[in-house]
C-alpha cells in the first residue's frame, strides 16, 4: 500500500492533524459542525461532561458526552474551502493510519450534522424558522476538484442550469442529496425541508449589491421560483453543498440544519438572531439523542 507523503498529509510535531490540531482519540464519530467558533461552547454547554478542548485558527473543538453519546462539536469557519479542510482532516483521523501513513482497511463512517445560520429565499419561510437540507446545491465549484460525478444529481442540475440560464463562465452548479438516516432523525413538522444553496462568497455570489454590479441581478428570483420534482430551493448559505459532497464521497452521513436569520425575499432580518440558533441547537441535540 502507498504511503501518503508528509507534504500531502501534514501532521503537527505532537502528531495531531495540521489545521484541526486533533489526534484520533480527541474526536468522536458523531460530530456537530457550526460556522462560528463562539457557537462551539453554546453547543457544548448542553453536554453532560467534557473530555477535550482545543482550537487552532477558526477550528475550535470540544468533545464530550451528551445523553450517553460521545459527541464532538467543531467550528468550520466560513465557506466551502474550510469544509474541504475540516472533512478531509476528520476523515483522515478515522480512516488513515497516521503513524504509517496508509489508508486503513476498515472504514469508519461519521455522522456529521451542521447547525448553521442562513438566509431564506422564500417569502413563506420566515426569519427564526428552521430549514433542513434535503439536497445541497453548490455554486462554489469546490467539489469539481474531486472525481465526483457518480454522486451528483445530473438531471436536477441540468434543469437548474436551464431555468437560470447559468453562465458557463461560472462553475457548474452541483447537487448532492443528504443522508436519509440523519434526515429521519432530524425532520419534524417544525422544520422546512428543501434545497439549501451554497455560495462561495457572501456578497456578489449571494446576489448582494453594495458597490459592485453582479453578473446576474435576477439570479435570486430565478432561484426562488425554481422547482424540481416538487422540491424547491429554500435558503442560501456557505457550507452545506460542500459538506454533502465530501461526506458522500468519503462514505459519511451528513445532514444540514439552518436557523433562518434573514429573509432575502422580503428583506427582513431576525430581531434576535441568537435566539433561533439557541433553539436549533437544543432541537437538534434532542432529536439526535432520541
Ligand atoms: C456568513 O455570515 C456565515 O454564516 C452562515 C454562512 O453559511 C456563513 O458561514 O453560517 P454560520 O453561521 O454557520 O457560519
Amino acid at each position: 500500500m502507498n504511503k501518503i507523503a508528509p507534504s500531502e498529509l501534514i501532521l503537527n510535531p505532537d502528531g495531531s492533524i495540521y489545521h484541526l490540531n486533533l489526534k484520533p482519540e480527541n474526536v468522536a464519530a458523531n460530530i456537530i459542525f457550526v460556522g462560528d467558533q463562539n457557537r462551539v461552547p453554546k453547543v457544548a454547554k448542553h453536554f453532560d461532561s467534557i473530555e477535550f478542548e482545543t482550537q487552532k485558527r477558526e477550528f475550535r473543538t470540544i468533545t464530550g458526552m451528551f445523553k450517553g453519546t460521545r459527541m464532538s462539536v467543531i467550528s468550520t469557519g466560513i465557506g466551502p474551502d474550510n469544509i474541504d479542510i475540516v472533512i478531509n482532516e476528520l476523515d483522515a483521523l478515522f480512516n488513515i493510519d497516521l503513524e504509517n501513513r496508509i489508508v486503513k482497511e476498515t472504514h469508519t463512517s461519521l455522522n456529521i450534522v451542521r447547525i448553521g445560520t442562513s438566509g431564506s429565499l422564500q417569502k413563506d419561510i420566515p426569519v427564526d424558522s428552521f430549514v433542513l437540507a434535503k439536497y445541497g446545491l453548490g455554486f462554489d465549484g469546490m467539489l469539481h476538484s474531486y472525481d465526483c460525478e457518480h454522486i451528483l444529481e445530473a438531471d436536477f442540475e441540468d434543469a437548474f442550469i436551464k431555468h437560470t440560464s447559468w453562465s458557463p463562465r461560472k462553475a457548474r452548479p452541483y447537487i448532492v442529496e443528504n443522508s436519509n438516516s440523519l434526515e429521519q432523525k432530524l425532520a419534524s413538522e417544525k422544520v422546512f425541508v428543501g434545497v439549501t444553496a451554497t455560495a462561495g462568497g457572501f456578497y456578489g455570489p449571494q446576489g448582494r449589491v453594495l458597490r459592485l454590479a453582479i453578473e446576474d441581478p435576477e439570479l435570486n428570483s430565478k432561484i426562488d421560483n425554481f422547482e424540481y420534482n416538487d422540491v424547491r430551493i429554500t435558503n442560501l448559505e456557505m457550507e452545506t453543498s460542500a459538506i454533502y459532497g465530501l461526506s458522500k464521497l468519503l462514505g459519511h452521513n451528513a445532514c444540514s440544519m439552518n436557523a433562518i436569520i434573514a429573509n432575502r425575499a422580503n428583506g427582513t432580518f431576525s430581531e434576535d438572531p441568537y435566539k433561533p440558533v439557541e433553539e436549533l441547537i437544543i432541537y437538534t441535540l434532542n432529536k439526535l439523542s432520541q
